[in-house]
């Protein structure tokens, strides 16, 4: 792993003779403490040389090394319960829960360690997710089962600064003290999102954490106490001094006005403090939340200067900091002709306006952000808030973009109905990574959208079948005047030019590119290109006349040629990047059963199953 070394700062020697040793967190806990920086380097060698060959979340693991050896010193998983929020933060935990070696080389690969954490991978892991903001909840739910049944282990939620832009988060904090005594929540405030955090919570954290006044005091303060053997009880006039301090200097915490002790800041990479604080709060008698300040990327000079661009790394030069070219000719990814199409839009028509909810890059929005920032809004992690937001702008004329992932606009399925459809205001939603999210796994693919949204009166729901098409039904949402959905996949697009000039398509018409006798195919969005290479090889091969339709919409389905089509024998094949269960062959079976047509209908899809990673 020599490649890896020249961008590691204070680069360890390689292999790695401790790491190599952790098989368990017993192993971490026999480790003389003045044994965990060169640990810390060693971890962040192997991080790099992970995810610079297989991609990942590098800049967020950077940043909690010393965090995470830090809380599996003080705590024993799995009695205790370790809760991460996102767990896109948590290749250390594997690293030091028997998931390293060969396992964790396959990051993200079949076989490998998944990206996220999942309780079927660990007993190490208290609780899966993928998706922010649950953290808090899940952790309060087994400190409030702990205190029904009476034992003792102790739960810690670990959540980032931007989880606190979350709804879902602050509604736990709103409900701790109401069911525990007994909870830790470590804030892990690196001041980034994926890209920079947003909002009040972020301005009101960055205060907390840079009131120069009490800082000074405290490192003064600090060294006094230092001076003292420590002791528990030294440790506690500390704290308390800490926070009476901070109470006189900058008000009480809004944590403290939720019923949570505050401590810190603390410098998340400082062993020492962090060890010291932990210890603290398992003795404490309420609710505690810990501030650690963490540099997210840290070790990585690329990952430093590039926060954003390092959260979730494509394979990159682990010399370079550069991501690895995509092949020569390769066409541009949707998200790219989709956010560059909505400044386009934007210009011509100075009310349509873009929302995202913390993922300006992913998306594509951030060429609006730049082009026209006063028609953008970044509102956090914040799914509901963005739809409802969205809603309330179409009532006063405005047209609103939401740009989300698919997997994310999950989360928004209420306001989806309630707020947008019920009222049929106009609100045009762009579903990226609308399919499967291969090496993301389970809580990313997006294949459950279609199934959820053509149930909703008033909704339309389409599907390009390239990039130009994406531009086309962009344009189309954003003259109807009622909501309208686009869902397309992660990745190229086809490469196909674009036109001049977008059209406005005719909702609910699809389109024939070939005809066919004995089959037709109906494929939705992405699948078209493979249904047309289908067709020719069945025509070739086995002599057979297959047709191709490039359905375009799911809702309203163009019944009128598909009952054209379910004529003769002729068998109707509908191909789908989604569930079958619900999805748009679904919507072809019962349309044929509604006009009692009794074609023979096969469906392809994703089976009635979670997809690994
Ligand atoms: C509901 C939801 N929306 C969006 C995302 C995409 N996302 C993944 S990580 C992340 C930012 C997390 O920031 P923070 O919690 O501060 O942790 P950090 O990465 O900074 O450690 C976002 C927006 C998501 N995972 N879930």
């Amino acid at each position: 792993m020599p490649a890896a070394t020249a961008l590691l700062m204070n680069a360890p020697v390689s292999p790695s003779p401790l790491l190599d040793r952790i098989r368990s967190p017993a192993d971490l806990k026999a480790l003389a403490p003045d044994q965990l920086p060169l640990l810390a380097q060693e971890i962040r060698h192997e991080l790099i040389a992970v995810t610079a060959r297989n991609g990942g979340h590098i800049g967020p693991n950077l940043g909690v090394v010393e965090l995470t050896l830090a809380l599996h010193r003080a705590f024993n998983t799995p009695e205790d319960q370790l809760v991460f929020d996102v767990a896109h933060q948590g290749y250390v935990h594997k690293l030091l829960t028997g998931r390293g070696g060969a396992f964790f080389q396959k990051l993200r690969q079949s076989e490998g360690a998944s990206g996220f954490l999942y309780r079927r991978e660990s007993p190490h892991d208290a609780f899966g997710a993928g998706h922010a903001g649950t953290a808090l909840s899940a952790a309060l739910g087994m400190a409030t089962a702990r205190d029904l049944r009476g034992s003792q282990e102790h739960v810690i939620a670990v959540c980032g600064d931007a989880a606190f832009t979350c709804g879902i988060t602050l509604e736990a904090l709103n409900n701790i003290v109401s069911s525990t005594t007994r909870l830790i929540v470590i804030l892990n405030d690196n001041e980034w999102s994926i890209a920079k955090n947003v909002g009040a919570m972020a301005g009101y954290l960055n205060r907390l954490s840079t009131n120069r006044t009490y800082n000074k005091l405290h490192h003064d303060v600090e060294a006094f106490f230092k001076s003292f053997p420590t002791g528990a009880e030294m440790n506690r006039v500390y704290q308390k001094w800490k926070r009476e301090t901070k109470d006189f200097i900058v008000g009480s915490s809004l944590f403290e006005k939720f019923g949570l002790r505050y401590l810190g800041p603390v410098d998340g990479h400082d062993f020492d403090a962090l060890a010291k604080n932990l210890e603290f709060a398992k003795h404490c008698d309420v609710p505690v939340l810990i501030h650690v300040l963490t540099k997210k990327g840290k070790g990585l000079h690329a990952a430093l200067n590039s926060p954003e661009k390092f959260h979730g790394a494509s394979p990159f030069d682990p010399d370079t900091g550069e991501s690895h070219q995509s092949a020569p000719g390769t066409p541009p990814n949707y998200q790219d002709v989709f956010g560059q199409a909505l400044v386009r839009c934007a210009q011509a028509n100075r009310n349509v306006v873009g929302i995202t909810g913390a993922m300006p890059g992913g998306t594509g929005l951030s060429y609006l952000a730049k082009a026209l920032p006063a028609q953008f809004f970044d509102v956090g992690i914040a799914e509901e808030h963005a739809v409802i937001f969205a809603a309330g702008l179409a009532t006063k004329g405005i047209r609103p973009v939401v740009a989300v992932y698919s997997t994310f606009l999950q989360r928004a399925y209420d306001p989806i109905i309630h707020d947008v459809c019920l009222q049929n205001l106009p609100v045009t939603f762009c579903l990226d990574r609308a399919g499967l999210s291969p090496n993301d796994g389970p809580t990313h693919h997006g294949l459950f959208d279609l199934a959820y949204l053509r149930c909703v009166p008033n909704a339309v729901v389409m599907q390009p079948k390239d990039e130009d098409e994406l531009v086309d039904m962009l344009q189309t949402g954003l003259q109807h005047p009622g909501p309208a959905f686009i869902r397309y996949p992660r990745g190229a697009g086809v490469g196909v030019k674009l036109k001049a000039q977008p059209v406005v398509l005719p909702i609910g018409q699809a389109e024939m590119l070939r005809e066919g006798s004995h089959i037709m195919i109906w494929a939705l969005g992405n699948m078209v290109q493979d249904a047309l290479k289908l067709a020719a090889r069945l025509a070739a091969e086995e002599h057979l006349s297959v047709g191709v339709v490039n359905a375009r919409f799911v809702k309203p389905l163009d019944r009128a040629l598909l009952l054209s089509h379910a004529t003769g024998n002729r068998l109707i094949v509908t191909m789908e990047d989604h569930v079958v269960t619900g999805g748009f062959g679904s919507a072809v079976l019962e349309a044929l059963q509604e006009a009692n047509c009794p074609a023979a209908v096969e469906r392809i899809g994703w089976p009635d199953k979670f997809i690994e990673h």
